[in-house]
């Protein structure tokens, strides 16, 4: 195993349907979010993916872009539907020869790829055959990821499987607020299951492929807080804490489903019977195929009060935290302080031999001014507090390896289509000019002056 303070990478992340647009282009198959997007009412301003940044034509100028920032990662997602239009059965070979194009010319401009295999957008023919809840989706996903690491493997030298498991399963089939924007608890915890199941069964498959490539998931983990010391508030801290993130850590790292939650989902009625059902023998020990790191996407903490009523509801209520003023434009609270605590928290709880924070970054609407600048302070202030503290967690023995802003551009945010702009690059879409923000020549000025190595260990 190589050690993980070799070379730390500076990086920026995107995903495929929030950036390529080219949504029936050259074969490609529609995904879940291509149909939620065009049903009226899914998102917010009405908007879809269809044209986005427009990145599946301008991919080159992009990469162009990321060189002038002097990144030395990139985090992209690769479509499933491009590669396998009906999401089994038949190689596209356009759409692999796209992302083949695309890493040959981040190595050119010695960036890294980093490529995460799932981002969301299932094949919509694997969602009429019944979608992740389904478990043959598991196997789709493994052919799916024999194809694209047999076609890139001797390339591409670190593979993220999936991103947010938790937002896929929960917000997609729970919440509602996702594609394919179910509300069916079971379906959500099925969803997570066959999400997690693929991702270990996929692991040996990309090894295989591309033997000397690192292989990790990307988790979205957010630390817990409690509104009060009252057992009510701190039972609703467990709860929430359960949901989000040890339901999704224990079985990665050999522990199966946390037993308290599963408690928790029987009462309220998600889970029937003595027995998850869906979990068959050899489960757990798939779903814990030893990876080479853990990716945490990180934004901000959760401050959790119960409910009057906790008896049947047992939920948490999420309390905004104090302080208008530390609030990002999508309202989430800045806490970079968060971030030591999560980072830290699973380092010394599982023990994954390396982390990178694959994703953090914030929304701010700052646009160009007069002379076409994007003054965006904020994000400035924001980066640099949590650059500060994941320096702080290196120090502290974390074994940090790398860091991907979120995002390289402005784009389309899921529900809330256009009215995010988390992008360190300005992205007009109407032109589709792209205007590096004050933020990105700051962070081209911290990748240049910051020495490789982030650890004072040594
Ligand atoms: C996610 C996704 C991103 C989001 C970002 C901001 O992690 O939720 O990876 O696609 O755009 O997190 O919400």
């Amino acid at each position: 195993m190589v050690n993980p303070f070799d070379r730390f990478l500076w990086g920026a992340a995107t995903s495929s349907y929030q950036i390529e647009g080219a949504w029936e282009e050259d074969g490609k198959g529609e995904s879940i979010w291509d149909r939620f997007a065009h049903t009226p009412g899914r998102i917010k301003d009405g908007k879809t993916g269809d044209v986005a940044c427009d990145h599946y034509h301008r991919w080159k100028d992009d990469v162009a872009l990321m060189r002038e920032i002097g990144l030395q990662a990139s985090r992209f997602s690769i479509a499933w539907p491009r590669i396998l239009p009906q999401g089994r059965g038949a190689v596209h070979q356009a759409g692999l020869d796209f992302y083949g194009r695309l890493v040959d010319e981040l190595l050119k401009s010695d960036i890294a790829p980093f490529v995460t295999l799932y981002h969301w957008d299932l094949p919509q023919s694997l969602q009429d055959k019944g979608g992740w809840p389904a478990r043959d989706t598991v196997d789709a996903f493994v052919e799916y990821s024999d194809v694209v690491t047999r076609a890139l493997g001797d390339r591409v030298k670190h593979w993220i499987t999936h991103n947010e498991p938790w937002c896929a399963s929960v917000l997609g089939q729970l919440a509602g607020v996702h594609a394919p924007g179910s509300k069916d608890a079971d379906e959500a915890l099925r969803s997570a299951h066959h999400l997690l199941l693929s991702h270990g069964a996929a692991v040996p498959v990309i090894r295989a492929n591309s033997p000397d490539a690192e292989i990790g998931i990307t988790l979205n983990l957010i630390p817990a807080v409690p509104a009060s010391r009252s057992a009510a508030d701190l039972d609703a801290t467990r709860y929430y804490d359960g949901h989000i993130n040890r339901w999704f850590l224990d079985p990665l790292y050999g522990r199966g489903y946390p037993g308290d939650m599963i408690a928790d989902y029987r009462r309220k009625g998600f889970v029937q019977g003595e027995d998850l059902a869906f979990v068959q023998d050899g489960d757990y020990a798939t779903m814990a195929a030893p990876c080479d790191f853990l990716g945490v996407n990180y934004y901000m903490r959760e401050i959790c009060r119960s409910h009057d009523v906790p008896e049947e509801e047992n939920e948490p209520r999420l309390i905004q935290a104090p302080g208008p003023e530390t609030r990002t434009d999508i309202g989430w609270e800045v806490y970079p302080d968060g971030l030591f605590d999560i980072l830290y928290r699973v380092h010394s709880g599982y023990r994954p031999p390396k982390l990178y924070v694959t994703e953090n970054g914030c929304s701010y609407g700052d646009a160009p001014d007069a002379e076409g600048r994007v003054r965006d302070e904020r994000r400035i202030a924001y980066l640099r507090d949590h650059f500060a503290v994941a320096q702080r967690a290196v120090e502290q023995g974390v074994p940090l390896a790398g860091y991907f802003v979120w995002s390289l551009m402005d784009n389309f945010e899921w529900g809330e289509g256009y009215t995010q702009r988390f992008g360190i690059i300005w992205v007009d879409y109407e032109t589709q000019e792209r205007i590096l923000k004050d933020s990105a020549h700051w962070y081209a000025d911290f990748i240049r002056s910051t020495p490789i190595r982030l650890d004072s260990a040594g």
